[in-house]
Formats: structure tokens, C-alpha cells, sequence
């Protein structure tokens, strides 16, 4: 299978962790959705990473949908069976914190600065804010010795924002996240798939 997508998309991490983490063999192909989009969309016509296709050449979008292809192929999961609502609530929260830095990103870089609305940003920050901090609440119950899937995307949607929006989230207000994630990114899946 092809994992189509570049590193920096937390979803496009996500997806290619979590396919070390399962020992499942595939190949990446580092394509951005905007400075590879005519080669991208031969492939994907949508132009959206992560694409996944599949042995039999299935065309997948949504890392969440590949995540449960890729468990359905493999029978195995990294969703933990007890506590699940709980575990899908944190995996939520992380993806949302992802979805939010990404639209700031997309309205700081993609916008001329002039057509740049502060009030939305200004939204988009407190939702940012209200993400992390539900996350900060619960961070001393992560831990590394189990990477499961809440601990892979929380890890990854915080090491994003602090690539792209170090100023809107800052490392102090959140230390105990910060703290997982600097641990979550000492492991060989997560060293092996670094942000470009
Ligand atoms: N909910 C999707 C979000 C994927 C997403 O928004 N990816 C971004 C890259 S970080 C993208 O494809 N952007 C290009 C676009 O939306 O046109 C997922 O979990 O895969």
C-alpha cells in the first residue's frame, strides 16, 4: 500500500505511525497537497493527505477511515477496549486541536495579510485553547509504556501546533503536554517519521 502525503500533516504522522507501530510494510510518497498538487491529483483528484492506496489500488482519504481500514486488514488495533468512549473523546479532542491549527495556518499563510480576519482567528484560537487545555487536564494519565492510538495522535497534533503555532500555544501553559510529547518523540516510530 502507498501512504501519500507529507510528514508535517499530523494526519498523514498518524496514519504512518501507527503503521510502524503494527509492523505493516508500506510506501510513502512525500507529496504536498499544494506545491505537488498536478502530481498529487493524478492520483487523488480531491488532493487530500493522507491518501492511502490500498494493495488493490482503492483510493482512501480520511486518516480516521485508513486507520480503521488498516486495523480491519491487520486484526490488530491500537484502540484500547476499556475506557473507549474516553479513548475516543481524547483521540477527538487531538484531532480537533489539529483541524484548528491547521485553519489558523491556512488563514496566516494562504490569506494576503490584509484579507486576514481577526475575529475568526480569534475563534479559532479560543476553540485551539479549549482543546489543549480539556487535553492538559488529562495528561498525566498518558504514557508511553502503551502507545496506543489517543497517545499517537495526541503526541503528533501537539508536536504540529508547535511547529506551525508555537505562539498561540505556548509550551508553559500546557507543561504537562508538552512533557508526554517530548517523551512520545524519543521513540523509534516517532524518530523514524519525522515533520519535513
Ligand atoms: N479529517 C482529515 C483532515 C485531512 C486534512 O485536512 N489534510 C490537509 C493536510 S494537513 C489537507 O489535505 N489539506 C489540503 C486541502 O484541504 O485542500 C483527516 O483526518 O485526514
Amino acid at each position: 500500500m502507498q501512504l501519500i502525503g507529507m510528514l508535517d500533516s499530523p494526519y498523514v504522522r498518524r496514519v504512518a505511525i501507527t503503521l510502524k507501530r503494527l509492523a505493516i510494510p508500506f510506501e510513502h510518497k512525500s507529496l504536498s497537497v499544494f506545491r505537488d498538487f498536478d502530481t498529487f491529483s493524478q492520483i487523488n483528484p480531491i488532493v487530500k493527505a493522507p491518501t492511502l492506496v490500498t494493495d488493490d489500488g482503492v483510493v482512501l482519504v480520511d486518516s480516521t477511515l485508513i486507520l480503521q481500514y488498516i486495523e480491519g486488514i491487520s486484526a490488530q488495533s491500537l484502540m484500547p477496549e476499556t475506557a473507549k468512549p474516553e479513548a475516543l473523546r481524547l483521540i477527538g479532542l487531538a484531532l480537533m486541536a489539529c483541524d484548528k491549527t491547521v485553519q489558523i495556518v491556512y488563514e496566516r499563510t494562504l490569506r494576503p495579510a490584509e484579507k486576514q480576519y481577526q475575529p475568526w482567528l480569534e475563534r479559532v484560537a479560543k476553540q485551539l485553547h479549549a482543546a489543549y487545555g480539556q487535553l492538559e487536564q488529562m495528561a498525566h494519565t498518558f504514557t508511553c509504556d502503551s502507545l496506543l492510538q489517543p497517545e499517537i495522535t495526541i503526541a503528533v497534533a501537539w508536536r504540529f501546533t508547535q511547529l506551525y503555532t508555537a505562539d498561540v500555544i505556548t509550551l508553559a501553559e500546557y507543561p504537562q503536554l508538552a512533557a508526554f510529547s517530548a517523551q512520545a518523540e524519543t521513540l523509534p516510530e516517532f524518530l523514524s517519521t519525522p515533520v519535513e
